[in-house]
């Protein structure tokens, strides 16, 4: 093993001694990063800085990013994650040694660990080479603490330097990391400049004679009492034609961190968040998460319930790629020979509901399905000219590639007499719309603008849009089993290899119900089994994921 020096191993065995592993702990990258209740999440911290630094090192010094937070989880718990230099996910290949690394059980076992693993990756440690780590964290109390225990982390790499963003927004880290390794303001200013001006931009693109009503300027947004809630009360002054009030914004006193709001609670719950209710119906709104990376939207149906009209995902992708679809048809025509033939992706998981894929399929669209989580489906999003991908949850982005931006850009320097031209229009608000969506992640606020300049556009109503189609009703279990790892699934989560006899199983089950379908997963973010049933009606669709659910209890033990 090469010989780092003594001062990167000294650096190293002092960074492990200083946050050991609890007895009986154990971290796990999971989905999203490693995620714990935060009293608990400084060692896995402090490794996941090493991980970081070591990356940004094997990466010839690239910037790389870290974020604390635990998401939609409860205020309690805390997390962390890596951004790669791409302001993507971390690459799945160093998944493996981050799992070894946070629950190293010695410092000496963390210094052999990393000693071996650079070795094997041909990293040099000992400071000859540079690393940068961008940190942010959201607005969680344990928050400041883990940061620190970060850089430390991060610092125990000879030669990296560790810059904290400050309190952001998990897409706002992301946009940074990749703004900065391409050479591009990467400043929060930056950051908000470059939406608001697109924004800006694609209104301005809005066809002449549509005008828009009070109603459709109106938008109540659920901040989750988390960090989107703050940064757009920021913006909100900037955002011409848009009239916004922020509920559960973040501010000292309002509320809770997702506690009975948010867009994981709306979601799942299909219930009014805390704050909204009988004065609100009719007025459209949106919900974010609390580190601002899923959006969903709804509706106060009446002032006597508290159940909602959702608009999830799958719904915003729809309207999404229907404004780029009359885009591209106004640019190439229906049969995609034009100006700027395209490659347009949509993709989705097994959550999607199937009214929504059937409704993009009618369309004529290429409708692909990967594993649940970002990492999968923006992967796959990468390989078109324009990938749109959302999950159900809320959590998606278009993607640009990054040579047709460039025949876009041409384009319109060709179009360039024909200024008003409907072909040039077009290509302008692909362009905006480019600059509008965040390229590196999901973004709750970036992605809401885009709903609001498309509304605008379309002069639609947040009826017009539920009506695209009509969901599916669908339930949702979870099993605890003794171990969730025996379930293993192929043909993206849609089909159960093992244990054996349980595919069969669900199949029989799934042929006894009108429009039923029905997968089983393993959780990547909690210790259960998760069902999805979905049928014609609502007691159909529970009965069938009870069914299942007794059939996994059985076959793998339930506990
Ligand atoms: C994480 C993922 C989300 C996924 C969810 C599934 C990211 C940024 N987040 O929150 O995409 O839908 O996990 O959770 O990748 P589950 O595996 O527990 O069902
Ligand atoms: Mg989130």
């Amino acid at each position: 093993m090469a010989d780092p020096g003594g001062s990167q191993r000294t650096a190293l065995l002092a960074a492990a001694s200083l946050f050991p592993v609890p007895d009986g702990a154990t971290f796990s990258y999971g989905t999203a990063g490693f995620r714990a209740d935060g009293s608990t999440m400084a060692p896995a911290v402090c490794r996941a800085g090493i991980v970081a630094a070591l990356r940004s090192v094997k990466l010839g010094g690239a910037a790389v990013g870290l974020v604390i937070t635990a998401s939609h989880n409860p205020v309690g718990d805390n997390g962390v994650k890596i951004v790669d230099a791409d302001g993507g996910m971390m690459s799945q290949a160093w998944e493996p040694f981050s799992d070894a690394l946070a629950n190293a059980p010695t410092p000496d076992a963390l210094l052999q660990l990393v000693l071996q693993f650079a070795k094997d990756e041909g990293i040099t440690l000992g400071g000859a080479h540079s690393a940068q780590v961008l940190l942010a964290r959201d607005t969680r109390p344990t928050g400041e603490y883990l940061l620190d225990v970060a850089t430390k982390g991060i610092s125990a790499i000879v030669g990296s330097v560790a810059l904290d963003m400050g309190i952001l927004t998990t897409p706002q880290l992301h946009w940074m990391v990749r703004n900065k390794n391409r050479g591009l303001k990467a400043s929060e200013a930056d950051y908000f400049t470059q939406i608001t001006e697109s924004f800006r931009h694609l209104l301005e693109l809005t066809p002449d004679d549509k005008g828009i009503d009070e109603l459709n300027e109106k938008l109540i947004v659920d901040g989750a009492n988390g960090i989107g809630g703050l940064k757009l009360e920021q913006i909100k002054p900037n955002l011409a034609r848009l009239d916004i009030l922020v509920r559960n914004s973040g501010k000292e006193g309002e509320g809770i961190l997702n506690e009975r709001c948010g867009a994981d609670f709306v979601q799942k719950e299909k219930v009014l968040p805390l704050g909204f209710g009988p004065n609100d119906v009719g007025v459209r709104c949106a919900s974010f998460d609390g580190d601002a990376d899923r959006l969903v939207y709804f509706h106060v149906t009446s002032p006597s319930k508290t159940s909602v009209d959702l608009v999830d995902g799958d719904k915003i992708l729809s309207l999404f790629v229907l404004f780029i679809r009359e885009q591209l048809d106004i640019i190439n025509g229906k049969d995609n020979k034009g100006l700027l033939p395209t490659r347009f992706g949509v993709v989705q998981t097994a959550y999607a509901n199937g009214a929504s894929t059937e409704f993009l399929k009618n369309l004529g669209l290429e409708v692909v399905f990967t594993s649940t989580g970002v990492k999968y489906l923006h992967k796959k999003a990468l390989e078109y000219d324009i990938g749109v991908y959302f999950e159900a949850n809320g959590h998606g982005t278009v993607l640009f590639n990054d040579d047709f931006v460039s025949r876009l850009e041409s384009l319109t320097a060709r179009l360039s007499e024909a200024a008003g031209s409907p072909q040039k229009q077009a290509a302008l608000r692909l362009l905006a719309t480019s600059q509008l969506i965040n390229q590196a992640v999901g973004d709750a606020i970036s992605g809401m603008l885009l709903v609001e300049a498309v509304l605008q556009h379309k002069r639609w109503s947040f009826q017009n849009w539920c009506d695209l189609y009509t969901d599916l009703p669908s339930k949702q279990l979870k099993v605890k089993v003794k171990d969730r790892t025996a379930i293993v699934t192929t043909d993206a989560e849609r089909k159960v290899c093992q244990p054996s006899g349980l595919q069969e199983l669900i199949d029989k089950e799934v042929v006894n119900y009108s429009h039923g379908r029905c997968f089983v997963r393993p959780s990547g973010t909690e210790d259960v089994v998760r069902v999805y049933a979905e049928a014609s009606t609502v007691e159909a669709a529970e009965s069938l994921a009870k069914s299942v659910a007794r059939h996994v209890e059985r076959i793998l033990g339930f506990c």
